[in-house]
């Protein structure tokens, strides 16, 4: 994606926040081994072509004629997903939800569980409704590296996962286990249990695949109904019906190839990775438990992508649920995910956060903190042996593990 793309995105953005332009959240000139998204180096000619086919359905603005809407909270993926990095307060949206005697209720008929505070002209947007007494801000995570994390075999997340913490370092991991939608198509990698499917995308691991993430995003963020999902959304809040496209809005194909796109973006390039203080930083960040959760690499299983077959990769990260404590629990949850439970964040790419974020970078699911020292501030739960540990580390040697993740 090209800064001008940026520009009409932001600018279809949403009615009402054309005013700025891509120049104050992308650095002006982004050398290619500081750009989050590009496409796998060894891929073949045909998979290249897909991908760039893929980019730009990942980056186009719907109109109201393409089906946007009539409820949404932005016009394009690339609109959260800039430059295929974090996203940014403004496009952070809204889970809500109800708990009552400790259970939870995502108020589907109310509206719930996603706030599409947006609409079209003509169709009223959604509002938090006075039964929901949880919610959480949820801000888009890079999306560099998917297709590696796709490619893991499920019997290798359940390997990392330790329920009931067995081995005893107060660790324990877990995975959410989905009913998949009517439309996944389950491979060799995956293994169900009782119907369910491990699921491995999303901040609460929710979806189980790129298409399924793909499909739920065209529906809930951006209102597209497509042949996976031909119902389209209405605001059930309102005697609003649905918009005037005909479904389904988009192909089937439309969405394989965003999934396409996603799984063959290359892994974020690593910097100064010989530099002493980034070699001795990691080695601290693994000594005070770090790398527990945020696990330095993983492999691939069978992949129908060569680049993807059996490959190592190195995301920084279990892609398990840990407990992180009252301070990032917000009272949500989804599916079997405890509420103060999150998805270890994948810390590739973490020191090119300035790439797609310009000055305001914002870090953890809603993006809370501000910098990377805040975000550690945040962990509790399973994680506050870990921050203890680093907190009493010297100056010095805290600076080199910030400037180890400065490098990744
Ligand atoms: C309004 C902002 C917004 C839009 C538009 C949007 N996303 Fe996202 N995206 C998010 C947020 C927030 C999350 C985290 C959601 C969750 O945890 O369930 C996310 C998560 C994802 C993930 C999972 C990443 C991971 O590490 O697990 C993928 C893949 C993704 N989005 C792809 C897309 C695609 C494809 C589109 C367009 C069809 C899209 N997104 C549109 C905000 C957005
Ligand atoms: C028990 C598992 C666990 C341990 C141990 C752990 N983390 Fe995390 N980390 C997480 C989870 C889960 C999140 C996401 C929390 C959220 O979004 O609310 C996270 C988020 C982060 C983030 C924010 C990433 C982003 O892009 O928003 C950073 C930075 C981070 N961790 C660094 C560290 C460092 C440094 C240590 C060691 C001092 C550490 N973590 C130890 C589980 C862990
Ligand atoms: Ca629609
Ligand atoms: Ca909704
Ligand atoms: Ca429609």
């Amino acid at each position: 994606m090209k800064k001008f793309d940026c520009f009409i995105t932001l600018v279809g953005l949403v009615l009402g926040l054309s005013f700025t332009s891509c120049d104050t959240f992308i650095s002006t000139s982004i050398s290619d081994d500081e750009a989050l998204d590009g496409p796998i180096a060894t891929l073949s000619g045909a998979e290249t072509g897909r991908h760039i086919i893929g980019d730009e359905e990942f980056s186009k603005v719907y109109s109201i004629s393409d089906g946007l809407g009539p409820i949404f909270n932005a016009a394009s993926c690339e609109a959260c997903h800039i430059a295929d990095g974090r996203g940014h307060a403004f496009t952070t949206f809204t889970r809500f939800g109800r708990v009552e005697n400790g259970v939870f209720d995502a108020l589907q008929d109310f509206g719930g569980p996603q706030l599409q505070d947006k609409s079209l002209p003509g169709f009223s947007a959604e509002f938090l409704p006075a039964l929901a007494n949880v919610h959480s801000g949820f801000m888009a995570p890079a999306v560099t590296g998917l297709g590696y994390v796709e490619a893991l075999d499920d019997s290798t997340l359940m390997r990392l996962a330790d329920p009931e913490d067995a081995n005893k370092d107060g660790i324990s991991g877990r995975l959410n286990y989905v009913i998949p939608p009517e439309f996944f198509k389950p491979g060799s990698k995956h293994v169900p249990v009782n119907g369910k499917y491990i699921a491995r995308f999303g901040r609460k691991a929710m979806a189980i695949d790129l298409v399924h993430q793909s499909v739920n995003a065209f529906f809930n963020d951006m209102g597209i109904s497509s042949e996976y999902h031909p119902q389209d959304i209405r605001n059930v809040q309102s005697s609003d019906v649905t918009d005037n496209a005909n479904d389904p809005e988009i192909s089937a194909k439309v969405v394989e190839d965003v999934a396409f796109y996603l799984r063959t973006l290359k892994v974020p390039p690593r910097r100064n990775s010989n530099d002493a203080d980034v070699i001795e930083g990691e080695k601290a960040f693994l000594q005070v438990g770090c790398g527990n959760c945020h696990v330095q690499t993983l492999k691939t299983g069978m992949s129908a992508i060569g680049s993807l077959h059996k490959v190592e990769f190195h995301p920084y990260s279990d892609f398990l649920l840990h407990d992180m404590g009252s301070e990032l629990n917000d009272g949500y949850t989804e599916g079997d995910a405890l509420s103060s439970e999150w998805r270890t964040t994948p810390l590739w790419g973490i020191g090119l956060a300035h790439v797609s974020n310009g000055g305001a970078i914002a870090f953890l699911h809603d993006g809370r903190a501000k910098t990377i020292r805040q975000a550690i501030d945040y962990h509790g739960g399973e994680a506050a042996d870990s921050r203890s540990k680093f907190k009493a580390l010297n100056a010095i040697l805290q600076d080199k593990i910030l400037k180890f993740l400065q490098s990744l």
